[in-house]
């Protein structure tokens, strides 16, 4: 079996946070999350299962990674032999679109893309469900990617359980992400460091779960009435809620650099003057905007002219994995 199959997979921005895993090993989560997947930032990914090969070949943006970097992959490659019954081993070519700079989590649309074309090359034709319990395996934010548009991860309690569903997959209302480029750089802790310090360390972690809880139920039907005011004031208290995870570990960490803050003040001054629009972001200093589409002009001229014109990438909603 040396069919290449390639999959595309889309990055996503969660509006609720996944921070924390119930379950290292499976990678099941404390609580449900709720994302918008993105058009700007994808992943093209080609597997081909080759009986000639003596070990997984992995090459991501055309670097060829060592057994050490690509173990992650390689796990995810071990879960789909198991599923399809064969030990051959395979060629993985991946290519991310996600601008290197763009400070936005690449693993997302990797582990999705990853999951799609693996399973397919293998033979296996799993349900979109099944694929988000696959993807979910390589890293959890991947779980999400499977679907387009506004994507609810169930929490579940076990592998069968815990998998994505779209809420609102054919996104016709007119919002944005502007994404801030603030450091380009790796950061420092890695998210699944970071979330594991705060479950274990941060006295607030219960709260957390009471929040995620409320944000989800509140969110959810916000999105479906394009309650744009509502929608924005939950993501932004959500990311801060997360936020605050990180500063209350022991020892404390934080994502955040004096350009984040800065940008956070240029956000409520943009709602001071009457442009509607709140902000979000991960295991990283560069915040992610939410906005209607009226208003990217505006928005990007200010952070244009407080960040430099190379800073800023607008997104907007885009669709679940596809095979090319
Ligand atoms: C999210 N993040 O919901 C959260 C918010 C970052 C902040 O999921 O350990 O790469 O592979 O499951 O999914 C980033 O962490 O972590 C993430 P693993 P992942 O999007």
């Amino acid at each position: 079996m040396t069919t290449a199959v390639t999959a595309r997979a889309h990055t996503n921005i969660a509006l609720v946070k996944y921070w924390g895993k119930a379950d290292q090993h499976l990678i099941l989560p404390e609580t449900s999350s709720l994302s918008l997947t993105l058009d700007q930032f994808y992943t093209d990914t080609t597997v081909a299962f080759d009986p000639a090969l003596s070990a997984d070949e992995v090459t991501v943006n055309q670097q060829r990674l060592s057994p050490a970097a690509s173990q992650k992959v390689r796990h995810l490659l071990d879960l789909v032999r198991a599923q399809s019954r064969q030990d051959t081993f395979a060629r993985v070519t991946s290519t991310n679109h996600v601008p290197m700079a763009a400070g936005l989590a690449s693993s997302a649309s990797a582990f999705a893309a990853l999951a799609g074309a693996a399973s397919q090359a293998a033979g296996l034709t799993l349900s979109r469900r099944d694929l988000s319990r696959l993807a979910r395996r390589g890293s959890g934010s991947a779980t999400r990617s499977i679907y387009g548009g506004f994507v609810e991860w169930h929490a579940g309690h076990n592998d069968a359980t815990s998998y994505a569903e779209p809420l609102l997959e054919q996104v016709t209302w007119p919002v944005a992400i502007v994404a801030l480029v603030l450091d380009p750089h790796q950061k420092r802790v890695s998210s699944r460091q970071g979330m594991q310090a705060s479950v274990a360390t941060s006295p607030y972690y219960p709260a957390w779960k009471q929040v995620v809880a409320h944000d989800l139920a509140a969110i959810k039907p916000a999105i479906l009435d394009h309650d744009f005011t509502q929608v924005g004031e939950i993501l932004e208290s959500n990311a801060m809620r997360m936020h605050a995870l990180t500063l209350s570990a022991d020892p404390a960490f934080s994502y955040f650099n004096g350009a984040t803050l800065t940008a956070m003040q240029t956000v409520r001054d943009l709602r001071a003057a009457g442009i509607a629009c709140y902000y979000t972001l991960d295991a990283g200093p560069n915040l992610k905007v939410f906005c209607q589409s009226q208003d990217i002009a505006a928005i990007t001229a200010r952070f244009t002219h407080d960040f430099g014109h190379d800073r800023v990438i607008v997104a907007h909603p885009g669709p679940g994995l596809s095979w090319l």
